[in-house]
């Protein structure tokens, strides 16, 4: 019999992942805090919890996929029945695939354990789109036996899993990718500011671009945005700054300096607190756009 699943936070990621769930025949409790965006899995036979510590409560599988550390923490802690991690069972399994800090993966970690529950911090990459098509690519920490159990799981969201090392190493994979898509996208929108600022089109640079050394899939995509001036969400800017945020507090503590990330951060923190809406982190864009 498959394992019954537990679902927390159906954003942008969380929906089509737990939709994929359901559609592959799991049993599937599921939570977010506005409780309107679960009326159409619920419409398709999962059930809706009152909390996320009911969720926990009827879990052999616990998924969370939420905004920030702060939401994380809202939900594993939180409320008025004490949260998440107090309605999981011994035995149980808890992925975490929200982006945070390592410090907090570890934290879950050492709570986990004190209930002999598994956790594994599991961020992933792909985008919604990745996330519709059940082709994300899970970054992991922790037990690699635990992960192993996890295949069949892992198989109907995702298309690839890598077993970092111990917790908190998935987290640590996924903001340094990060910091690298923040900075390829921003390099991007540095450059076609200047060609197009000699008079010369971004259609041109993007041509020469997607033939030379230079070319990526992310470019390939995120070039379309920036020509066509459309910052529809895929990955929101909000979450990206945070993330950037997340690998500039690493380094801290690390005592790394990083010098390219510290100067995304602060460009795209200066788009962001200018949009009046949710757009893309290729928006960082706008920068150059009056
Ligand atoms: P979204 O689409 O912004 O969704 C965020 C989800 O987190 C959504 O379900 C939110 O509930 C939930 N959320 C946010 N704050 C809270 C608090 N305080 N308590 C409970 N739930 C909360 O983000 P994505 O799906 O694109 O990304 C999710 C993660 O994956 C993020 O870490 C990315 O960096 C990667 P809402 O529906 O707003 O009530």
């Amino acid at each position: 019999m498959k394992p019954s699943i537990g679902f927390i936070g159906l954003g942008l990621m969380g929906k089509p992942m737990s939709t994929n769930l359901l559609k592959a025949g799991y049993p599937l409790t599921v939570w977010n805090r506005t409780a309107s965006r679960a009326d159409e899995l619920v419409a398709a036979g999962a059930k809706l919890a009152k909390s996320p510590r009911e969720v926990a409560e009827h879990s052999d599988f616990l998924i969370t996929i939420v905004s920030d550390p702060p939401a994380l923490e809202e939900v594993l802690w939180g409320g008025a029945d004490g949260g998440a991690l107090a309605g999981l069972k011994a035995g149980a399994t808890y992925m975490d695939s929200s982006t945070v800090s390592p410090e907090l993966a570890r934290k879950i970690a050492a709570a986990c354990a004190k209930q002999q529950v598994r956790f594994i911090d599991a961020p992933v990459t792909g985008g919604d789109w990745g996330a519709k098509k059940g082709e994300l690519v899970f970054m992991m920490g922790g037990d690699a036996e635990a992960i192993k159990d996890a295949e069949p799981i892992l198989g109907v969201m995702g298309k690839k899993w890598f077993h970092l090392g111990p917790n908190g190493a998935g987290q640590t994979i996924k903001l340094a990718m990060n910091a690298i898509l923040a900075l390829e996208v921003e390099a991007l929108a540095e450059a076609m500011a200047l060609v197009t600022s000699a008079g010369l089109s971004g259609e041109k640079l993007v041509e020469v671009l997607q033939s030379s050394m230079g070319r990526s899939g992310l470019l390939d995509v995120k070039s379309q945005n920036l020509l066509k001036n459309d910052y529809t969400p895929s990955f929101p800017m909000r979450l990206m700054l945070k993330d950037l945020g997340l690998a500039l507090d690493l380094a801290k503590q690390l005592g790394v300096i990083l010098p390219a990330t510290t100067a995304a951060h602060a460009t795209y923190a200066h788009v962001k607190n200018a949009a009046k809406e949710d757009i893309d982190y290729s928006g960082v864009m706008k920068f150059w756009k009056k």
